[in-house]
């Protein structure tokens, strides 16, 4: 299956058929007979890392917003974007500036997050939120568009994006939950430092020079060094020995598919990887599904390549699957030491699929749901 080409390809096969859309309603919007409730796309944290993903991504994508605003920290505010070839000035966020009929993209920390959303919300916003905030708050719908679009329909202005280590977990376990009902799944991630943020990155980055020159380095961002090691220990302890990182994928997985039965063991590793999560996953199914089921159901579903072909060295890698929206999935086999085993390996880069993709993609659902002819 599958051939190198398909880490080219895969840009956007996700979701091919929004861009699509996008175009439509474009062309219906030009002629004023479709009008969306949101006037004004906001991005709040335009200027961070997964902010500035998100910008890209929504000129890429062409949806038809008709005004759009980025807002920042104070320390950021000032900056200069160039969008659809207009230059913008970065504002501060505030929350006298959110208005009735605006759609909000935001990514900040979880404290920034807990504290201005609800103004926004107060005034009329509704806010696709990318941070940890909301994310369990059983008022706020947690959606992966791919996996369960249909919580959209219950949410009382705020959705949550999920962490991006659960994000590319359950976009694979979604076709074989479908088809065969996973009871439980074994999850082991080898995560990125772009996951913990430009100080992960420099430490990477400053640290594998300092060791290849036998120099010493301090470490900012990371207990131990990243450079040349893994490190079993992302987040802070939570739950009988288990990690805030490792709760997330357990709690958010629940929610995402509406069943606390479904048995999720996760172990979380910083890896010096700079940039893309891998997921090593093998789940247990209640109807047997074989390997060749497994293939068929992953090339078929939305946003998933198959890249899976280990005699001709084919399969997913982080180095390869950076900067692409799909979740990538290969070295799919049949667990050899329990019955309706299915082990496989998957790649998504952390970022796109993981934050600023999944986001965009919420927002320009709420926006075609919520449209008015
Ligand atoms: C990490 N999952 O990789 C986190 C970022 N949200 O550290």
């Amino acid at each position: 299956m599958g051939g190198a080409d398909l880490y080219t390809d895969g840009l956007h096969t996700a979701d091919r058929r929004l861009v699509r859309a996008n175009a439509r309603d474009r062309a219906v919007n030009g002629c004023g007979r479709k009008v969306s409730v949101y006037q004004r796309l906001v991005v709040v944290g335009a200027t961070g890392a997964v902010g500035r993903i998100a910008c890209t991504l929504l000129e890429e994508r062409n949806y038809p917003w008709q005004q759009i605003k980025f807002l920042a920290s104070r320390r950021s505010a000032g900056t200069k974007i160039r969008f659809r070839g207009e230059e913008h000035t970065v504002e501060e966020l505030r929350p006298e500036v959110f208005h009735k009929g605006d759609l909000v993209i935001s990514s900040t920390p979880d404290d920034v997050a807990r504290e201005f959303i609800p103004a926004a919300v107060q005034r009329g916003a509704v806010v696709v939120d990318e941070s940890g905030a909301w994310r369990m708050d059983p008022q706020v719908p947690l959606v992966v568009p791919e996996v369960n679009p249909e919580a959209l329909a219950s949410h009382s202005g705020i959705v949550a994006s999920p962490n991006c280590s659960t994000t590319q977990l359950v976009m694979a376990m979604k076709p074989l939950h479908d088809a065969g009902r996973i009871r439980r799944v074994v999850v082991s991630t080898y995560q990125a430092t772009s996951g913990a943020g430009v100080v992960g990155q420099r430490d990477l980055d400053q640290g594998s020079r300092a060791a290849l020159q036998e120099e010493p380095y301090a470490y900012e961002c990371f207990v131990h060094p990243i450079a040349f090691n893994l490190i079993p220990h992302i987040g802070s302890p939570k739950h009988e020995g288990y990690t805030s990182e490792e709760m997330k994928m357990v709690w958010e997985t629940h929610k995402i598919f509406g069943d606390d039965t479904i048995g999720v063991c996760p172990t979380c590793v910083r890896v010096p990887v700079t940039n893309c999560h891998s997921e090593a996953i093998l789940v247990e199914t209640e109807r047997p599904l074989s390997v060749a089921d497994a293939r068929k159901l992953f090339a078929a579903a939305e946003g998933i390549t198959l890249l899976d072909d280990l005699a001709e060295k084919q399969y997913p890698m982080p180095l390869f699957c950076s900067g692409k929206d799909d979740v990538f999935i290969g070295r799919v086999r049949k667990d050899l030491s329990c019955d309706n085993g299915i082990t496989f390996w998957c790649v998504s880069d952390n970022l796109r699929k993981g934050a600023a993709t999944n986001a965009v993609q919420i927002a320009e659902l709420l926006a075609r749901r919520d449209s008015a002819v």
